[in-house]
């Protein structure tokens, strides 16, 4: 099986067996109940269920969980971080360079259920999830000797980092849990480089993160006007964040460049000019390949984190859109107040 997914272009591969999370779902409620996950009510859905895959399939007797490396371009060396987008533009997460890494995981999973349940064990019933199904990710990437959890709460791998996406299946097949299996023992020690660097302190406490305070939850996940207390920590990130892994020392010593990736093309430079978004997200949407990490919240708030940078990076001519949203019928009333409060 790990010869088969490896085939297909997965780099990380690990089997773990199925169990209940018992840890993690204590985890999840405290995290649940303190309302750290914003607006994201499906992930509140149902805990129980979340953390026990033998209640999402009957009779579930295996997790198995790859990766697939995303990182296309080395990363600056630590004194040239945080990065900064140069003026008129704005940074773009690594992850979102590429087709929306969904599409491509899930279609790669569902040959892997096929392989499983057709070659290795007959008559078996293998589901695949990609981040939004209610399978906790990173807990059971843990679990399969894939790495460990590090304190911005994202998995490492010993080896080779943190810039790997996650896709995991549950089987009803009984597969051998991967020799290393076992809690890895490299950790974060003293380090606190991600907490440090965060630009809002969303790493609150090591491990816990408050998704509301998150650029990668204010720029994708958050519906409607970002709230003014935000703005000056955007450090001209525009959509995702990538500060706290490009400072982690797993990544700066060791994340290797993905190679043939799954992925395909690479349709979207580190850095966008403001403008583009200002004056035709619609267009810079249109323009993507299909499905892409940017159709997920929407030309309007493409134009929405645009106008957030604006504020700090963007150029006269910038701001002269910002101004022309303002008084823009076509778009919410609430994106046209926030470029008016933009102009204060
Ligand atoms: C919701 C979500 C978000 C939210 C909240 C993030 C968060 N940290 O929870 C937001 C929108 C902010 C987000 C951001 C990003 N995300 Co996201 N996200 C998810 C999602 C869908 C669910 C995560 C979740 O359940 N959170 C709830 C918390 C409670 O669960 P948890 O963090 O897994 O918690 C466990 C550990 O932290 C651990 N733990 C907690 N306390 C302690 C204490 C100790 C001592 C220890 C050892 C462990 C420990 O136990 C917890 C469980 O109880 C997962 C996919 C999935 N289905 O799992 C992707 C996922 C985690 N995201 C991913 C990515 C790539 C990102 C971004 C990098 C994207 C970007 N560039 O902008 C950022 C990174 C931000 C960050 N530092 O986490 C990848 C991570 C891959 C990896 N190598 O880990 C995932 C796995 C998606 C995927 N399929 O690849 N994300
Ligand atoms: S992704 Fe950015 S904002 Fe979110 S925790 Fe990491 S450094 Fe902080
Ligand atoms: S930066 Fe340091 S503390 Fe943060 S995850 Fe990496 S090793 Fe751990």
């Amino acid at each position: 099986l790990e010869t088969y997914c490896r085939g297909l272009g997965f780099d990380w591969f690990g089997v773990a067996p199925a169990a209940e999370l018992t840890n993690e779902r204590q985890r999840l409620q405290e995290w649940l109940i303190d309302g750290r996950h914003g607006a994201m009510e499906w992930l509140a859905r149902d805990p129980q269920r979340r953390s026990d895959p033998r209640l999402v399939l009957e009779g579930c007797r295996s997790v198995v969980v790859v990766g697939l490396n995303y990182l296309r371009e080395p990363l600056p060396p630590l004194p040239q971080l945080p990065r900064r987008a140069k003026p008129g533009h704005g940074l773009i997460s690594r992850y979102a360079r590429t087709r929306d890494y969904h599409r491509v995981l899930e279609n790669l999973l569902r040959k892997v259920a096929r392989h499983i349940d057709g070659t290795i064990e007959p008559g078996v019933r293998t589901k695949g999830y990609v981040d939004y199904g209610p399978v906790m990710e990173r807990p059971w990437a843990q679990r399969a000797g894939l790495g460990f959890i590090g304190k911005h709460t994202l998995l490492i791998h010993p080896q080779q980092g943190s810039f790997h996406f996650l896709g995991v299946l549950l089987t009803t097949a009984k597969l051998t849990p991967s020799a290393n299996a076992v809690a890895v023992r490299r950790g974060c020690g003293d380090c606190t480089r991600c907490i440090d660097a965060c630009p809002t302190g969303a790493i609150t406490e090591p491990y816990r993160l408050d998704a509301r305070r998150c650029l990668s939850y204010l720029t994708i996940e958050a519906e409607g006007a970002t709230p003014r207390g935000h703005w000056p920590d955007f450090a001209t990130n525009i959509f995702g964040c990538d500060i706290c892994q490009e400072v982690c020392p797993y990544n700066q010593a060791r994340a290797p460049l993905a190679v043939d990736s799954p992925l395909g093309a690479t349709y979207v430079d580190g850095e966008v000019p403001l403008a583009e978004w200002l004056a035709s997200a619609e267009q810079f949407l249109a323009s993507m390949p299909g499905a892409s990490p940017f159709s997920r919240p929407g030309a309007d708030a493409l134009r929405r984190n645009a106008i957030v940078v604006a504020t700090e990076n963007g150029t006269d001519s910038d701001r002269e859109l910002v101004a022309e949203i303002s008084k823009d019928p076509a778009r919410p009333e609430w994106l046209r107040a926030m470029a008016e409060e933009a102009l204060n």
